[in-house]
């Protein structure tokens, strides 16, 4: 923390953060004139009396004069040296690093960040500005700005993944219309607010926030938009893929979404660091993470072993409230999450597959789901994605490796995948197997490192290119259109 720069044994700090727990206040976030201003109270799913703020949503008539205003703006934006374009986007992250604390606190309160998620969560989203800024000007050579881009992004990251998209789209030249997701509005309004304070023009980034039918939908039909760059479920993915081949087929469409990660755990593997990884990609964050760890094939003479450690790991895992220091565990995002999670648990337990299961923080009506662990023959069993703290069991015989590959290759998705073995070749093994985005080997099974470990999934887990990664700017331009030459009549 010392290294953000703000400490909380400071008193100065503490009431820094302390600051972000009074009401945000109540704006019409940029939605214009035709907004019709729907108010939606934004509670926090830790404790749900306290109410973080209230946002008005922007009706389908704000979306439409939005895309003009955005459409008019964005040629002066492309325009403005490349250099110029970069160092707003670099002043962006001196105003969140300057404003850490109270954006921590929003973090928390607003989407149920623990502090280690909180922290890292702002530290990627600077990282991904000044990535980005510092990327721009290689990928101009040759190609221009697409235009009016639409960024649509989920409630896990409210800060990094809504950050990442916009500096992507922006520093490349385009103007932008960012619908955050309907659970965290908040945290998206103060980041613009910044945005504009760095310097940039208010129709080069304007907010409109609201759900997917009544937000979403209408401005990814717009015939427009000249991209949308998404990450959220596959199935919305599909919606939107489906929309731009009707209404905008030159557009571009970047999308980022879920995932079903396994993990191998070899008899040669060390199990506390193999524990402490699946403990950390499991059940942190609450499993509301793209990345996070969903089945763990374990090698059949360890198993014992490896699930002993993990269950004792899962014992001394604080749960709670995430302003509490302690916290581990948070809350999932809302009840409808909340109720899902518990459902498919409940269902699991009743065909016997329970092996470990926490308990709910006593006297909390917090949105809690304690982290479950259930027996599973293998990733073939699992229907879907559960986007919660539940954590799935299969074992496997030394000479199943190749068949555990193949399992999860055939399953689809391909976000992440992890490794823990002593054996060279069978690195080797699974790195020429297996067909995915991200392969940890012997480390945390978590998302991007900006800069050095881009993130990306294959087949039902996204297009590519990897965010973070060298490659991902150049989507946001196309090939410069040469003139031709003329036609000469004889
Ligand atoms: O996603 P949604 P949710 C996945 C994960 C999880 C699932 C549900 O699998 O279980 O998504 O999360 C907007 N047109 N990930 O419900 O519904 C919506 O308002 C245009 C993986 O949040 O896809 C929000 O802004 N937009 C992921 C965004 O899409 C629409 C992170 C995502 O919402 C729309 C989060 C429409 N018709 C969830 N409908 C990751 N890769 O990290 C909805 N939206």
């Amino acid at each position: 923390l010392a290294a953000e720069g703000w400490d909380l044994t400071d008193p100065r700090d503490l009431a820094r953060i302390e600051e972000g727990r009074t009401p945000f206040a109540e704006h019409r976030w940029s939605a214009g004139d035709a907004d019709t201003g729907t108010p939606r109270e934004i509670t926090n799913p830790a404790r749900p009396e306290d109410v973080v703020g209230t946002v008005f949503e922007a009706s389908a008539d704000a979306v439409k004069d939005a895309v003009a205003r955005g459409v008019a703006a964005q040629p002066g934006w492309a325009a403005t040296p490349v250099a110029e374009r970069a160092d707003i986007l670099r002043r962006i992250a001196d105003l969140y690093e300057a404003n850490a604390p109270e954006i921590f606190a929003l973090c928390t309160r607003e989407a149920g960040k623990s502090l280690f998620d909180g922290v890292a969560e702002i530290r990627e989203a600077v990282d991904f500005l000044r990535y980005y800024a510092n990327q721009a000007p290689r990928a101009e050579k040759d190609s221009e700005a697409r235009g009016l881009i639409a960024c649509i992004s989920p409630w896990n990251f409210p800060l990094a993944i809504f950050t990442g998209q916009i500096a992507a789209a922006l520093a490349t030249g385009n103007a932008v219309i960012a619908k955050p997701a309907e659970q965290t509005p908040l945290i998206a309004a103060r980041a613009v607010q910044m945005m504009h304070e760095a310097g940039l023009p208010e129709d080069v980034i304007q907010l409109m926030p609201g759900d997917g039918p009544n937000v979403g939908a209408p401005l990814t039909a717009d015939p427009r938009i000249a991209g949308v760059c998404f990450t959220g479920s596959t199935e919305v993915a599909k919606l939107i893929d489906r929309q731009l081949a009707d209404t905008a087929p030159d557009a571009m469409l970047i999308a980022e979404t879920g995932g079903m990660n396994a993990m191998i755990v070899d008899s040669t593997a060390l199990p506390e660091q193999a524990v402490r990884d699946i403990l950390a990609s499991s059940f942190q964050s609450a499993g509301q993470r793209c990345s996070a760890l969903r089945i763990l094939y374990v090698q059949r003479d360890v198993e014992e072993r490896v699930l002993d450690m993990l269950y004792g790991g899962m014992e001394a895992l604080g749960m709670g409230d995430p302003w509490n220091l302690s916290t581990d565990v948070g809350p999932v995002i809302d009840a409808e999450a909340r109720d899902g999670i518990l459902s498919y648990c409940e269902e699991m337990e009743g065909k016997g597959r329970l092996l470990k299961q926490l308990e709910a923080p006593e006297g909390s009506d917090g949105l809690f789901v304690p982290p479950h662990v259930f027996r599973v023959s293998g990733i073939e069993e699992m229907e879907r994605e559960i986007f919660g703290p539940v954590l799935h069991v299969a074992r496997f015989d030394a000479d199943e490796i190749d068949d555990v590959v193949a399992a999860v290759n055939a399953k689809g998705y391909g976000l992440t995948f992890g490794l823990h073995t002593r054996i060279d070749g069978r690195v080797q093994q699974v790195v020429d197997g297996i067909h995915v985005g991200n392969l940890y080997v012997n480390r945390n099974q978590i998302g991007a490192v900006v800069g050095s470990q881009p993130f990306g999934g294959e087949g039902l887990s996204g297009t590519g290119p990897k965010a973070g990664g060298p490659l991902y700017l150049t989507r946001f331009r196309k090939p410069k259109s040469e003139p031709s030459d003329p036609v000469v009549a004889e």
